[in-house]
């Protein structure tokens, strides 16, 4: 704006000083021509930042959501020259007054002059600003008008100085199991129906980024089978399925399969399966665990520390999670967080009780993943798309959902740089008009679900084209920073980024 401002001052005091100087006017000790007009220009000059920022805020309240920047930019370039000429030819007379204006022929009346002054510099103004705003538009063409005047105003927009960046997830198959699936689009809605799924109890080694191997146990959807990643198993669908899940228990003590408020298998002995069945609840995000070993706060759950949990996904009846300020979301992806302890593992692995006081978590993942491993995730598999499913991308215009969910015992706060994310459901509440965010904070068992809009943070003047931009996610809690000593190598770390 300052750019615009300078030129329509000094371009449009340029044209004014030749008309006065080719008809003759004089001040008195008149300086040099160039150092005159010089000098004219710098004097309008606050005169002309005032009326650019006059026309960006009549433009901006009148913006269109949605709309190309090109019209925008012209509307900008125009009532930015009209302003400035207005308002320059509007000071002329203060400034003959001052200076002693004397023009070469008849001194015309105070309104003819005031005319003719606005529209000599108007001739001369619009097509600086034109040119001026071509530019603009050719060095920053994204549709940045989208980012203002948001349908459903967020309570915090107008205190942040940043826009709000879109969040993508992970794609669930809708009313499927979606073991361990990962950047799927989005499904068509899905007639209510059936969901089957298998669980075994398991147990065995989990290499960590450190090489280090720690005994965990898991529910994965094969017997033997131990998952590297350590999400666990999504169940995914829609509210009002029947969900009947068949849990066999391979290990030699009893455990369970729950959903507070939802589903308890109650003890499954060893070598035991045990069949529950039960309606998909509500829509929303839904943390399942083994119960058992849990003190009264089941923040402290032992055999859900030691890895038995997992995630279901209750999709809306059509299909559609939410949307964000009318941009439908086109990805969700999960985020589960835990703490991994090396001591508790040995004392699952020698099948001693566990002794609670020893719990000293070494590592923080996301999806069983912690530092450079979450950052920069092996290439997207094909066969395994959930081992890119740390990292949310997609494109300006875009949305994404990401569900957040905390199995960890200790408090985490997902902080995302570049943008802010709307939380849209904490634990099954959901806020319908969301809460904008940048650190999300997790209280143990937490659930919350978010949306983060792939937006450009508005002090990136311009982006660039043809490559992908990252932004960093960092878990704000010193536990995670500091795990395993040094920083944030054993720690929750992620990131989003905004593809070409
Ligand atoms: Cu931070």
């Amino acid at each position: 704006m300052l750019g615009l401002a300078l030129a329509l001052a000094y371009g449009g005091g340029l044209a004014l000083n030749v008309v006065h100087t080719a008809e003759g006017g004089h001040e008195r000790n008149e300086p040099p021509w160039v150092l005159h007009w010089f000098l004219d220009a710098s004097l309008a000059l606050p005169v002309a930042v005032m009326a650019v920022l006059a026309s960006s805020a009549l433009l901006r309240l009148r913006r269109p959501v949605g709309a190309d920047f090109r019209r925008p930019a012209a509307a900008f370039a125009g009532l930015s020259a009209l302003t400035v000429s207005v308002s320059v030819a509007l000071s002329a007379p203060l400034h003959a007054a001052a200076f002693g204006v004397r023009h070469g022929g008849e001194e015309p009346g105070f309104i003819a002059h005031l005319l003719r002054d606005a529209a000599l510099g108007l001739a001369g103004n619009l097509p600086i600003a034109a040119v001026f705003c071509s530019i603009l538009v050719l060095i920053r063409p994204r549709p940045i008008a989208a980012r203002a005047a948001p349908a459903v105003p967020p309570t915090s927009r107008a205190a942040t100085r940043r826009d709000f960046l879109k969040v993508g997830g992970a794609g669930m198959a809708v009313a499927t199991v979606a073991a361990g699936a990962g950047l799927a689009r989005l499904a068509e809605p899905a007639e209510a129906g059936q969901v089957d799924v298998a669980l075994w109890v398991n147990q065995g080694d989990v290499a960590m980024i450190d090489g280090v191997k720690v005994f965990r146990w898991q529910f994965t959807d094969a017997p033997g089978k131990l998952d590297q990643d350590g999400r666990g198993v999504v169940i995914s669908a829609v509210a009002g399925d029947t969900v009947a899940v068949a849990v066999t228990n391979t290990l030699d003590e009893p455990h369970s399969f729950a959903i507070d408020g939802v589903v308890d298998s109650g003890p499954i002995a060893p070598g035991q399966t045990a069949r529950v069945s039960f309606e998909a609840p509500a829509p929303g995000t839904y943390l399942y665990r083994d119960r058992l070993n849990e003190p009264a706060n089941p923040w402290f759950g032992a055999n859900r520390l030691l890895g038995l949990y997992g995630v279901l996904i209750s999709h809306p009846t059509d299909g559609k999670p939410s949307s964000f300020e009318g941009r439908p979301v086109v990805a969700e992806f999960v985020w589960v967080m835990s703490s991994i302890c090396p001591a508790w593992g040995e004392q699952a692995r020698a099948n001693r009780a566990i002794d609670t006081r020893t719990f000293d978590p070494r590592y923080f993942t996301i999806n069983g993943r912690s530092g450079t491993r979450a950052v920069h995730p092996p290439p997207l598999d094909p066969a395994h798309p959930h081992l890119n499913d740390t990292v949310p991308h997609g494109r300006v215009g875009e949305t994404a959902l990401i569900r957040m969910v905390n199995a960890t015992a200790s408090t985490h706060a997902a902080h995302f740089h570049g943008n802010h994310v709307r939380v849209i459901a904490v634990n099954g509440l959901a806020l319908p008009h969301g809460i904008d965010k940048d650190v999300v904070l997790m209280e143990p068992m937490d659930r919350k679900d978010v949306l983060l809009p792939f937006e450009f943070p508005l002090d990136v003047a311009a982006p660039p084209q043809d490559e992908p931009w990252h932004f960093p996610m960092h878990c704000h809690s010193e536990l995670s920073q500091s795990a395993g000593g040094g920083l944030y190598p054993s720690g929750m770390l992620s990131g989003w980024v905004i593809e070409p």
